[in-house]
């Protein structure tokens, strides 16, 4: 068995913990019941090292083995591929949880990163910017989401990789208060951060970054 490494940064300020995104790849790790270890690198001075594993200077990133990988789309899809309690095995559920995976990144988050940039800069909700970046997350994304989070339990039928990345795009969309039109939305994010395994990495990361103050 290779040694998973999983690298994030030594500290952040208290803002985005809990929502760094070595939370996504602890979460599937845990899941998946796979032993590793977490390394830190510097989040004040990043180093040509942390800009060769990541080449935008962001975290986490994790090494199997001699394997760097970065972007925690692809580092779920490593893991998905190593472990079946991550991603299913039959053909149509894996391709699924695959297409809903992209789906949270490149549908939903693309949405929601730059709305929640918006939120926390405090834009007055009256203003073009907002109603645009609101409406376009709101009434393309999410309202297009509730019945289908409504339907079913897990997006690919048993919970996979898609569930992590779309309920982790979901709880930052939820604490800026977005959610309150959803009650599906709501309902699956509660389900999924009921899982024990969520529950361990999200401890595990506020230690990792209390240990650093
Ligand atoms: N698309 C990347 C985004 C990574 C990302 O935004 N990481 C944040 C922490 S959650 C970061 O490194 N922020 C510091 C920065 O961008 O300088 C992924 O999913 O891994």
């Amino acid at each position: 068995m290779r040694a998973l490494t999983l690298t994030t940064f030594d500290w952040v300020p208290e803002m985005p913990r809990g929502y760094v995104r070595d939370l996504r790849v602890r979460w599937a790790l845990e899941e998946a019941g796979l032993a590793y270890r977490v390394e830190s690198t510097p989040f004040r001075d990043r180093t040509a090292e942390h800009f060769a594993h990541q080449p935008f200077g962001q975290a986490p990133w994790l090494t199997d083995g001699d394997l760097s990988i970065f972007e925690s789309g692809a580092i779920l899809l490593h893991l998905g591929e190593r472990h079946e309690a991550l991603l299913p095995v039959d053909p149509r559920a894996r391709s699924d949880a695959k297409a809903w995976l992209f789906a949270a990144l490149n549908s939903v988050e693309a949405a929601s990163l730059p709305w929640s940039i918006l939120a926390f800069s405090g834009e007055s909700r009256d203003t073009a910017a907002w109603k645009t970046m609101d409406g376009f997350l709101k009434i393309h994304r999410l309202k297009p989401l509730e019945p289908v989070l409504a339907d079913r339990e897990w997006l690919a039928g048993t919970f996979s990789i898609a569930d992590i990345l779309m309920a982790d795009v979901l709880r930052l969309v939820n604490r800026l208060e977005g959610l309150t039109d959803f009650p599906a939305c709501r309902d699956y994010l509660a389900r999924a951060t009921a899982r024990p395994a969520f529950t361990k990495a999200h401890a595990d990361q506020m230690a990792h970054f209390a240990a650093a103050d």
